[in-house]
């Protein structure tokens, strides 16, 4: 069975301390954070940042500061966001790349986000997209909603991005695709038959039962505090790595390995 590349997503944009006390917020909590979650077997670190007061922010001198610590800890791929947080710019959002980072997010369509609205219109997609491009990088394609594959097909047929590539099926946000276990087949089927490759970040209570549908279904995981902070219900995990290890052992008993960074690098088609 092939090995499963697992994400760390350690903080998004949107968990707030007081919501738990154990997400990261300093360069230096997430770089640990990604640390231990590396030493349980994720071998992507997806990174948002906070500022000092610990609100969102995509300033490339803080996204500098943790991508140097996570690579002094661990041989991680590092891949920044340009979703940051909902109602910045896109010109705000595209900042991290300039670092030239492995891998950088490229969300594929406008989609609600809670009470919010996540907007991506389809010049701002090939903004990041021209930019990620410039700087070397590799998108992961975030498909929040089923139509979003379209439009990372349609880029690739316009050259904007190389295809086959990697998509990372976010599931359960409240106004994109639900976190209904049928969904996910419903959104491989839809994948370029190219080769191109898979994760599932599932939302919430979906992170567990989604991850494991991804292990069986053959894809990829992503687990963190983004996307959920409960190890079970009602009971916070105290950090990323413990999401990451029980995914992990999940994979493992069904046997899958868990894949090393050097061994995502070759699936994910980076550069080595
Ligand atoms: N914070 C969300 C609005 C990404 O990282 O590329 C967008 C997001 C996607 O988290
Ligand atoms: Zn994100």
């Amino acid at each position: 069975m092939d090995p499963i590349i697992i994400t760390v997503a350690p903080v998004g944009a949107e968990v707030r301390r007081g919501d738990t006390p154990y997400i990261p917020l300093t360069p230096e909590e997430i770089a640990e954070e990604c640390r231990r979650a590396w030493n349980e077997g994720a071998s992507i670190a997806h990174i948002h940042a906070r500022d000092r007061d610990g609100n969102p922010t995509q300033d490339p001198s803080v996204y500098r500061e943790i991508i140097d610590l996570v690579k002094a800890k661990t041989d991680m791929i590092i891949q920044v966001s340009t979703g940051g947080a909902v109602g910045m710019t896109a010109k705000e959002r595209v900042g991290p790349v300039s670092l030239r980072p492995e891998m950088a997010t490229l969300t594929c369509g406008t989609v609600n986000f809670g009470d919010g609205i996540f907007t991506n219109p389809l010049g701002d997609i090939e903004l990041f997209a021209r930019a990620i491009r410039e700087n070397g990088v590799v998108p992961e394609f975030e498909i929040f909603d089923a139509g979003m594959i379209e439009n990372a097909t349609k880029l690739g047929l316009r050259k904007l991005v190389d295809l086959p590539g990697h998509f990372n099926f976010v599931m359960g946000v409240p106004g994109g695709i639900s976190g209904d276990p049928r969904n996910l087949t419903h959104l491989i089927s839809l994948l370029p038959q190219d080769g191109s490759t898979w994760t599932v970040a599932g939302i919430g209570r979906h992170q567990l039962q989604l991850g494991a549908l991804g292990v069986v279904l053959g894809g990829n995981v992503r687990v963190g505090f983004e996307d959920n902070i409960y190890y079970s219900r009602g009971v916070l995990a105290k950090s990323n790595a413990e999401l990451v290890a029980r995914i992990a052992r999940i994979a493992t008993e069904l046997g899958r390995p868990v894949a090393k960074p050097g061994e995502a690098r070759k699936v994910l088609r980076l550069k080595i």
